[in-house]
C-alpha cells in the first residue's frame, strides 16, 4: 500500500514532463484547461499530426507546456499562422490558443475571416475577462460593473459598450453544416474535455472551423481568494451563456 504513495503522478503523453515548475499564477485557470485539452489530444490519440500556437499575453506561458510542435506569435496573429500550417502540412491538427484580449481586440479580424473561410483549425479563446499579463486591464468582455486597472469605479456600457460576446459573434458567421462553435468553463472540467474532443474531432475530420471559447480565472488581477474566485466565475457564467451554439450533425455521438 506504501507503494502507491511513491508512484510518479500519471500525466498524459501530450503534456511536456520536463516543463517543471507551473508559469502561471497559482490558481490560474489556463493549466487547468491546458491540462484537459492535452487529455483530450490523448484519448484521441491525435498527438503526433497537433501543432499547437500560442498567442501573446499569458498563453504564451504555454510554449512548453504541451509536447507538441508548439509556435508562438504576436496578438491574434496565431489564428492565421496555424491555418497557414495546416493548409501548408493538409490534415495537421492545427490549435491557435489565445486570450480574450488577443482574440477579440487586436486579433479580431484574424478570428472572423477564418471563421467566414471555414478554416479547418480549432481557435480556443480563454476569457478571463481581463488583459492578464499586463496587469489586468480592462478587455472587450470585461463586464458590465466589473474593476479593473483602467475601470477603477467599474465598467460602464455607456461609455465602453457591453461586453463582447465571442462565440456568438464566430456563431453568427460560419458554416453551420461544419464549423463547431462552443463556450464552455473550467468550473467543469469534464465538460471541457468533451468539448474539446468534439472540436479536435471536427477539425481532425476535415469538416471545419471550431471555435472553443473557456470562461476562465485569474485571481491575481481579480485580487481574489479560492472562494470569492469561483462565486467571480459563477458571474461569467450568467453573464456569458455556456453551451454548444453550432453542432454539426456528425459530432453528436462524441463523447
Ligand atoms: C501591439 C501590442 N499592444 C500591446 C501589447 C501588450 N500586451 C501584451 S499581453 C497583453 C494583454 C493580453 O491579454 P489577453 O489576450 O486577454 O490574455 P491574458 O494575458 O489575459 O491571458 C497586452 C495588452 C503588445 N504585446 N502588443
Ligand atoms: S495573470 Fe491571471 S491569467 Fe495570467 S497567469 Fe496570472 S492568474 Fe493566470
Amino acid at each position: 500500500m506504501t507503494e502507491l504513495l511513491t508512484l510518479p503522478p500519471r500525466l498524459s503523453n501530450a503534456l511536456n514532463p520536463d516543463v517543471g515548475a507551473s508559469k502561471f499564477c497559482p490558481g490560474c485557470g489556463h493549466g487547468m484547461i491546458l491540462k484537459t485539452l492535452a487529455t483530450a489530444i490523448d484519448e484521441l490519440n491525435l498527438k503526433d499530426n497537433t501543432v499547437f500556437g500560442c498567442d501573446i499575453g499569458c498563453s504564451l506561458l504555454a510554449w512548453d507546456f504541451l509536447d507538441l510542435d508548439t509556435v508562438q506569435t504576436h496578438h491574434g496573429r496565431t489564428t492565421p499562422v496555424i491555418y497557414g500550417v495546416v493548409r501548408a502540412l493538409p490534415g495537421t491538427v492545427g490549435i491557435a490558443y489565445m486570450g480574450d484580449g488577443g482574440g477579440l481586440a487586436i486579433g479580431a479580424q484574424h478570428l472572423v475571416n477564418a471563421a467566414v473561410r471555414n478554416e479547418k483549425m480549432l481557435a480556443i479563446l480563454v476569457n478571463n475577462t481581463n488583459y492578464g499579463m499586463t496587469g489586468g486591464q480592462m478587455a472587450p468582455t470585461t463586464m458590465p460593473g466589473q474593476i479593473t486597472e483602467t475601470t477603477p469605479y467599474g465598467r460602464d456600457p455607456e461609455v465602453t459598450g457591453k461586453p463582447a460576446k465571442g462565440a456568438e459573434m464566430v456563431a453568427a458567421i460560419v458554416d453551420t453544416d461544419k464549423a463547431y462553435v462552443t463556450r464552455a468553463t473550467c468550473s467543469n472540467l469534464r465538460a471541457l474535455k468533451t468539448t474539446f474532443k468534439k472540436a479536435l474531432t471536427n477539425v481532425a475530420e476535415g469538416r471545419g472551423f471550431s471555435f472553443v471559447e473557456v470562461l476562465s480565472i485569474c485571481p491575481l488581477n481579480w485580487r481574489t481568494n479560492n472562494v470569492q474566485t469561483f462565486d467571480r466565475l459563477k458571474t461569467m457564467e450568467e453573464c456569458f451563456k455556456v453551451g454548444e451554439i453550432v453542432v454539426p450533425q456528425e459530432l453528436e455521438g462524441v463523447k
